[in-house]
C-alpha cells in the first residue's frame, strides 16, 4: 500500500488516500475532490480496502421476487418511465387476489423475499396496504416483505389518517412488514429536486420516515438516483445526510446507487452517463459511507455484466434471483428486458470476480 501512496502526485488525494488507509472519516469536501481528481484506479484500490474492511471478500444476493402493485400515481416525476394516471388506458392495478396468486407461483420454490413497490395509488391506503402484507404473510409465514418507498408510506399513512408517521409504521410491521427498501430518495438538494419531481414528499419527510422507521425497528434501504442534472457536490450532500442519520440509528442496511435511464421519459435528452462514470460512483459511495454495511449494484438496473464489474470498485450485494418480476426498470431502458438469474449463474459471476458467494437473508444473515 506504501507503494501505493508514494506514487500519488496529488498532495490532496495522498491526503485523502492515506485517510482511507487509516480508516479515518472523510469530509465533504475530500469526498467531492475523490469524484474530481482521484483516478478510476485508485478509486478501486481505496474502495476495495474499505470493502475488505467491512465485508471481506463476501458478496451478497439473496432469492427474491417482486410484487409491482400498479402503474398508477398521484406524482410525475420527470424521470419515471413507468406511471400513468388513474385515468390513462395503459394504467393498471393488480386485486390482493392477483398479488397472493403472484406469491403463490412460488409456493415450490426456496425464495426468501417478497420485495413490493409500485406507484402511489390515489385511493389506496394504510388499511389496504396492512390487508395486503397480513394475507402474503397468512399464506406463507416465512417469506420476508419488504415493502414500500417512504413515498408511498407518506401517502398511505396520510390517506388513512389518525396516525402518526410512527403509529402507521408500527400497524405495517405487526401485518408483517419486515423492512423497507431505499427508493424515493433521488437526489436530496432541494434544488434538483424541485427541477425533477417537485410535487413528491420532501427529502427531509423521506429522511424523517425512515429515522422513524429505524426507531421502530423496522431496517431499510437508502438510494440515490445519479446522472442526470445533478452535480457532484449535490450527490456527496446527498450522501453526507444518509450517513448523518446512519450514525444516529444504525438503521440502514444498504446504498443503493441507480443510474438515471433515459428511455420512456421526459428527461431523455439528458442521455445518459457512461460505465465508468458509474463506478466511479459506486467507489465514492463505498469511501464515503463509511458506516453503511453494504453497497448495492441493482443488476436488473445496472445489466449483469456492470455489476460484475463494480465488485471492484467496492459493492458486495448484487441483489437477488429476481426471477423476472420487475418492469420498472426495464421500461426506462434497463439493460436486462427480463431479470432472472440463477443461484448458479450469480455464483458464477461473484466468483469470476474473485470474491465468495454468499447468500443472505433479507437482513444479511448467511443461509
Ligand atoms: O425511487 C425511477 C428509480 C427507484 C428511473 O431497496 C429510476 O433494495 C433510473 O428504490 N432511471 C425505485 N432510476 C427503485 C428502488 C430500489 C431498486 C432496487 C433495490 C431497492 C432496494 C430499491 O427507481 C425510484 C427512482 O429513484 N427510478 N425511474 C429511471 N428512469
Ligand atoms: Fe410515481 Fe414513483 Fe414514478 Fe415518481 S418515481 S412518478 S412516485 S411511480
Amino acid at each position: 500500500m506504501k507503494e501505493i501512496l508514494d506514487n500519488i502526485s496529488n498532495h490532496d488525494i495522498r491526503h485523502i488516500a492515506d485517510k482511507v488507509v487509516s480508516g479515518i472519516r472523510l469530509t465533504s469536501a475530500e469526498g467531492l475532490l475523490l469524484y474530481t481528481d482521484a483516478d478510476l484506479s485508485l478509486l478501486s484500490r481505496l474502495s476495495g480496502i474499505v470493502r475488505r474492511r467491512i465485508n471481506n471478500d463476501s458478496v451478497f444476493f439473496n432469492k427474491n421476487f417482486h410484487i409491482e402493485p400498479t402503474n398508477k400515481c398521484v406524482y410525475n416525476c420527470r424521470f419515471c418511465s413507468y406511471h400513468k394516471p388513474a385515468s390513462d388506458p395503459e394504467s393498471w392495478e393488480y386485486s390482493h387476489n392477483e398479488m397472493l396468486e403472484i406469491v403463490k407461483r412460488f409456493d415450490n420454490k426456496d425464495v426468501t423475499e417478497v420485495h413490493i413497490v409500485g406507484g402511489v395509488h390515489p385511493s389506496h391506503d394504510l388499511h389496504y396496504y396492512c390487508s395486503l402484507i397480513g394475507k402474503i404473510k397468512n399464506h406463507r409465514p416465512s417469506l420476508h416483505v419488504k415493502a414500500f418507498s417512504a413515498i408511498e408510506l407518506d401517502y398511505m399513512i396520510k390517506k388513512a389518517g389518525g396516525t402518526t408517521v410512527e403509529e402507521g409504521l408500527e400497524k405495517l410491521k405487526e401485518c408483517g412488514l419486515g423492512s423497507i427498501p431505499g427508493g424515493g430518495a433521488e437526489i436530496f438538494d432541494e434544488k434538483v429536486r424541485a427541477q425533477i419531481c417537485d410535487e413528491k414528499t420532501s427529502s427531509a419527510v423521506w429522511l424523517s420516515i425512515h429515522e422513524a422507521a429505524h426507531r421502530t425497528g423496522i431496517p431499510s434501504n437508502a438510494t440515490m438516483l445519479y446522472g442526470h442534472i445533478e452535480n457532484y457536490a449535490h450527490r456527496i450532500d446527498h450522501m453526507e445526510r444518509i450517513r448523518e442519520l446512519q450514525d444516529r440509528t444504525g438503521g440502514f442496511n444498504a446504498f443503493i446507487p441507480l443510474k438515471f435511464k433515459k428511455e420512456n421519459n421526459i428527461m431523455s435528452y439528458l442521455g445518459e452517463v457512461s460505465t465508468i462514470e458509474d463506478l466511479r460512483n459506486y467507489a465514492v459511495a463505498r469511501i464515503y459511507l463509511d458506516n453503511m454495511p453494504h453497497i448495492k449494484a441493482y443488476w436488473p438496473m445496472t445489466g449483469k455484466e456492470v455489476a460484475q464489474l463494480s465488485l471492484l470498485f467496492g459493492t458486495d450485494d448484487i441483489d437477488g434471483t429476481i426471477e423476472d418480476t420487475t418492469r420498472i426498470y426495464s421500461m426506462a431502458g434497463a439493460g436486462e428486458q427480463n431479470p432472472v438469474m440463477t443461484t448458479a449463474e450469480i455464483k458464477k459471476l461473484i466468483g469470476e470476480a474473485g470474491f465468495e458467494p454468499v447468500e443472505r437473508d433479507s437482513l444479511y444473515n448467511r443461509i
